[in-house]
């Protein structure tokens, strides 16, 4: 269940349809507004969330001019991802207090990742020079503390637990006792997950909160859970108070949906994503990746605003045509690496590519590899520059003695082509008149 993976397919179709013209007129808003809202609806964000936010988006596409260097459709995309990114809020860091010692309590439903999120939280804040004590009070389910005790151990983190005490607040006290006599500067309580948010739950939580009286409450969210993440959050809210979320497994197919939806709706921050099942799976939540990711798209606006700084715009017009032309040439590859290489990693840029993001691995640039590409490109005669096809190996031996390399090294460059000239077919990029609508949205993965 890729949550957006409609809205990046539908934002794909409205980038192609715009394709070519010069203004965005109040039809085309409507349209766009109609697929972003049908989208987001789908992906089971709040409908609230969805009404305000293709209201603000209505109003920045009507106003906004068309960039020379944007086509219209991306430009929506840039309208629709500063939104997002503005809902999303900015980066906040976790709580310290001033007294000295800290205390994060961790709930939320059932199997949501609190007993991972505390060890990893544990790790996280051990490798950022803290003393933290890991506690669990989870009374409920049996080896539950067993289980963050583990983790502790892997962490290398202290813990406290008591299996044979039956009362949640009673651990929770002697948790407290025990990091204050281990000299800890924080302390991380694990809770029991439930099903639902019942009164028990709650009176339990109510009660574990009075003892350790927690600087940050922390509610752990799935994400691949939907706009039900907000009944939750607000129930938790109301009952025990709110300070932010973690959001876990942001590594699946879900793209965040809940993420939008509890952050408009409640107003409090999302701190930190988990991000995988290892302990060092987590990471402090950044907005703008967020945004990404629900688009579905590498980051598209960083490359355009980065390209549109490096690249010639004369060449890049011309390697445009060229690929229309269904060309894409040795020699067109030598300047697109080169101009990749003015605009810093290219590895980086590659990766922003929308759709190429999870497929870097396929892919190998060498940075280094350049200079002796450009060495090989430029041995080759004007005839082979245009068309590779013709380097048969009396040729790439002569190439390789040209340019001082070897043959292997002809060999890979031509592979290189090879693999770019096939991701720009994948891409749509090539292909012409001929091209063909692809069932996957050219706004593909976006691994974090
Ligand atoms: N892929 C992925 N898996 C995660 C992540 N966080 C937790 N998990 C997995 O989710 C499962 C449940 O994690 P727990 O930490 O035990 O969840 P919990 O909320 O403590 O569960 P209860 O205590 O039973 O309510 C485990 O298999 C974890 O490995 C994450 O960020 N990504
Ligand atoms: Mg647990």
């Amino acid at each position: 269940m890729a949550l957006f993976e409609n809205l990046s397919s539908r934002l794909g179709r409205i980038v192609d349809a715009m394709r070519g013209k010069s203004r965005v007129t109040e039809k085309d808003i409507k349209s766009m507004m109609r697929e972003i809202r049908l989208a987001l609806l789908e992906a089971d964000v709040n409908y609230r969330v969805v009404k305000d936010l293709t209201d603000e988006i209505s109003e920045k596409a009507k106003g906004a001019d068309v960039l020379e260097s944007l086509t219209p459709g991306q430009q929506v995309v840039k309208i629709v991802h500063e939104s997002l990114i503005d809902i999303l809020g900015t980066e906040e860091k976790l709580a310290v207090s001033p007294s000295g010692f800290t205390v994060f309590m961790l709930y939320g439903l059932q199997g949501t990742g609190k007993t991972t999120a505390a060890a990893k939280l544990g790790l996280y804040l051990k490798e950022r020079g803290k003393r933290p004590m890991l506690v669990s009070v989870d009374v409920h389910r049996p080896a539950a503390q067993e289980q963050l005790r583990v983790l502790a151990e892997q962490a290398g983190v202290e813990c406290y637990i008591n299996p044979e005490e039956k009362s949640a607040a009673v651990i929770a006290r002697q948790g407290l006792k025990r990091a204050k006599y281990m000299m800890c500067d924080t302390m991380i309580v694990d809770t029991a997950g439930r099903m639902t948010v019942d009164e028990e739950l709650m009176r339990e939580l109510k009660e574990v909160d009075a003892v350790v009286n927690p600087d940050e409450r922390l509610l752990i969210v799935d994400a691949m859970i939907g706009q039900e993440a907000v009944a939750i959050a607000e129930a938790f809210d109301q009952q025990i108070g709110l300070d932010g979320f973690i959001m876990t497994k942001l590594d699946g197919d879900a793209r965040g949906g809940a993420a939008l939806s509890i952050r408009r709706m409640t107003g409090k921050p999302i701190k930190m994503v988990g991000t995988g099942e290892k302990l060092r799976d987590l990471e402090v939540f950044h907005p703008d990746r967020l945004a990404s990711r629900i688009l579905g798209m590498g980051d598209v606006l960083t490359l355009i605003e980065k390209a549109s700084d490096a690249f010639d715009e004369k060449q890049a017009q011309k390697t445009v045509e060229r690929l229309k032309a269904n060309t894409f040439t040795m020699q067109d590859m030598l300047e697109q690496l080169e101009q990749l290489q003015g605009m810093g990693s290219m590895k980086e840029m590659i990766s922003m590519i929308p759709g190429v993001g999870r497929r870097m691995g396929d892919i190998e640039v060498d940075e280094r590899g350049l200079i002796r590409t450009r060495a090989i490109i430029q041995s080759m005669t004007v005839h082979e520059r245009e068309n590779p096809k013709v380097l048969n190996a009396s040729r790439r031996r002569r190439i390789a003695s040209g340019s001082g390399m070897t043959v292997q090294d002809v060999n890979r460059v031509v592979r290189q082509y090879d693999d770019m000239l096939k991701l720009m077919k994948q891409f749509g990029v090539l292909g012409g008149g001929k091209r063909k609508r692809r069932k996957r949205s050219p706004f593909g993965g976006f691994g974090f």
